[in-house]
């Protein structure tokens, strides 16, 4: 018997899954129950369905049985070629996202879009830093010229990523470099990712890994760095704001639209038309229109406009099972299928926006760049024309909000040390991690799985980090575990070491503000960006590679494989990487050695090459001790107290 107090720790989500139950609906969280127990071959990574031979199992770990493949493939090529294809399929998602906002920032300098530049210093700054001339350019024309150098590295047949070029450090590019790992071209990289993996192509497993590093790469450059910079070019970089979190924030007596998914060009215009409309809704006895949100797209509007978040991954379908949802607005990435079965027991319309992805059981409404004030008035009037079918019988929103912080760019944290010291702003900062007031920072990433208690292990992670004096920063659905749980708000300072506390206090107070919160929310996914950038920073200032830092990265709750390739992103920058839910990989000896360096024959691995490697460990504590263990031999040697 399952006990659905096991399934989440999120109070909301364990009402809603009881009123589920007595509705007779299903949710992930059963569905995943019923997937147990998992296959062997496919949870270590040696299944092979590249070809028509198969599908082959392969034995794995010296056990007894079948040794190789029809066509000799072994468990280590086996496992190598399927973990590079899962990498790219994680990375893939935030390219098209990347090419997305391209299309639309040239659109919208070129006229053709209904889009405002509000990003002018962001735009002026990476203009700069691209070698453009920006001295009397018009924005417009500027926007342009960036976006067509953006448009390169989607071209180019030679040369390096330009966003790795600018957003790189020089010590990181040598090793790459020495490697030959050094992506040119994002569709490029992945069509010959793709190619080395087809049946009878790359069978090397070493050369494997090293095509998986350099996805890794493709992921954080023409992935999360190119997203994140053109959207605050268009959108404005994020400030400091402050929010709620939980299912109550979905409200009663008002038109309810969830925007959920990732890509900001669909939910901004979706928020800017229920402004615009709000009347209408007043119109229809309702006091206006309420926009939250779910997974990334709630992080772009959470950081950019204070929206507030109604939940993360695993629980999305229990939004719509509040009875009060009109409309579901999504557009790409951690969609569920199942969301549209939900959405039919209900007066809540699905709507899927972007012209390649569609959802079956869904209706649509066309997203593109120069019809996008079209699409966002007609959602919204869809919406406000479901408000009269609402059936107040089925509705039943779970009380209460949690308030928390958001909007933590790297420009608004330099911003918030400046007050302690105009002239070096990272100086306080610096000087707090040499003490051991700050003993490093972890960034907590990911998602959430419903093969794991929602919430529960992200939280554990950070807190018993915060405990030891870590500074935790956040993107994600894991941000978001965090803020259904106090952590974004100066009220967690209650789980942090003394030492931290009072750091946070001080950086706090010097802002008018009670205190910093223990985990900084940077924001979506693709802000991962804003994590590598502010690593880069420290690293610069104190005159060190980013992998000499202090720090580490840890998705306790992962499911996507985008947070693998991200991961990927970060062990390649030289940051060591917990994941709380293994990837297939343990299949091959040989790749998990070379990924997590634990003690094997086989010689060389990230951690010698790069600087970082995987830990696998699904007990939090246990996973942040060794995150600490690594924190301290690497501030020992960078002859930091310890
Ligand atoms: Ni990231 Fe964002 Fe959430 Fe995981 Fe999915 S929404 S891109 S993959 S589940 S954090």
């Amino acid at each position: 018997q399952v006990l659905i107090t096991d399934l989440t720790m999120d109070t909301g989500v364990q009402e809603l899954l009881v009123k589920a139950e007595q509705e007779n609906i299903e949710t992930a969280f059963q569905r995943a129950k019923e997937q147990e127990p998992h296959c062997k071959f496919g949870l270590t990574g040696v299944c092979c369905r590249r070809c028509l031979q198969g599908p082959c199992r392969v034995t794995f770990n010296g056990n007894k049985g079948v040794k190789r493949g029809v066509c000799g493939a072994t468990a280590d090529q086996i496992v190598a070629r399927n973990l590079l294809s899962l990498i790219v399929e994680g990375t893939t998602p935030h390219v098209e996202h990347a090419r997305e906002i391209l299309h639309t920032l040239l659109e919208a300098a070129e006229g053709k879009a209904p889009y405002e530049i509000k990003g002018k210093e962001k735009l002026i700054s990476i203009a700069k830093k691209l070698g453009l001339t920006v001295d009397g350019v018009e924005l417009d024309k500027l926007a342009q010229e960036v976006a067509l150098i953006a448009l390169q590295d989607f071209q180019q047949q030679s040369g390096v990523s330009h966003w790795l070029r600018l957003r790189a450090q020089d010590k990181s590019i040598e090793t790459w470099e020495k490697l030959n790992i050094l992506p040119s071209n994002a569709h490029l990289e992945i069509a010959n990712a793709i190619n080395k993996t087809a049946m009878g192509c790359e069978s090397d497993p070493v050369s494997l890994l090293l095509g998986i590093m350099k996805m890794g790469l493709v992921e954080g450059y023409d992935g999360l760095h190119l997203s994140t910079d053109l959207q605050d070019i268009l959108f404005g970089t994020p400030r400091l704001v402050k929010t709620q979190y939980r299912m109550g924030v979905i409200k009663e007596d008002y038109v309810n639209i969830a925007v959920h998914g990732h890509i900001p060009m669909v939910s901004e215009k979706v928020l800017e038309w229920s402004r615009k409309l709000n009347n209408e809704a007043k119109a229809l006895g309702a006091k206006g229109i309420n926009i939250v949100g779910i997974c990334c797209s709630a992080n772009e509007l959470l950081m950019r406009q204070g929206v507030s978040v109604a939940t993360n991954y695993a629980s999305q379908e229990l939004a719509i099972i509040t009875g009060a949802l009109e409309a579901m607005v999504v557009d790409a990435q951690c969609i569920m299928p199942g969301l549209a079965q939900v959405a039919d027991c209900y007066h809540t319309e699905l709507i899927s926006t972007l012209p390649n992805i569609k959802i079956e059981g869904a209706s649509h409404v066309d997203w593109t760049p120069e019809e996008a004030d079209k699409m966002g008035e007609e959602i919204v009037r869809r919406a406000l024309a479901h408000y009269p079918e609402r059936d107040q019988s089925k509705v039943k929103i779970p009380a209460g909000t949690v308030e928390a912080y958001a909007g933590f760019s790297v420009e608004q944290i330099v911003e918030l040390l400046a007050t302690l010291n105009g002239a070096d702003p990272l100086l306080p900062l610096i000087e707090a991690i040499a003490k051991g007031d700050i003993l490093g920072v972890v960034a907590i990433v990911g998602c959430t799985n419903p093969k794991v208690k929602q919430d529960w292990a992200n939280t554990e992670v950070a807190k018993e980090l915060m405990r030891n004096n870590v500074l935790i920063v956040a993107s994600g659905c894991s941000a978001h575990s965090l803020g259904k749980n106090g952590l974004l708000s100066p009220a967690g300072l209650q789980y942090c070491g003394e030492k931290l506390a009072n750091v946070l206090t001080a950086i706090g107070q010097a802002n008018g503000l009670p205190a910093l919160p223990p985990a900084l929310h940077m924001g979506s996914c693709v802000d991962n960006s804003r994590i590598d950038d502010l690593l880069v920073a420290l690293a610069d200032r104190l005159g060190v590679a980013v992998r000499e830092l202090p720090v580490a990265g840890s998705s306790p709750e992962n499911h996507s494989p985008k947070a693998l390739s991200i991961g990927t992103f970060f062990i390649a920058q030289g940051v060591d990487v917990h994941i709380g839910v293994n990837a297939p990989i343990t299949g091959s000896p040989l790749v998990e050695q070379a990924l997590t360096a634990n003690k094997g024959e086989f010689p060389v691995t990230t951690d010698e090459l790069f600087g970082g490697k995987l830990i696998y460990e699904a007990d939090p504590i246990q996973a942040a001790q060794t995150m600490i263990a690594r924190i301290i031999q690497k501030r020992k040697a960078l002859g930091l107290v310890c």
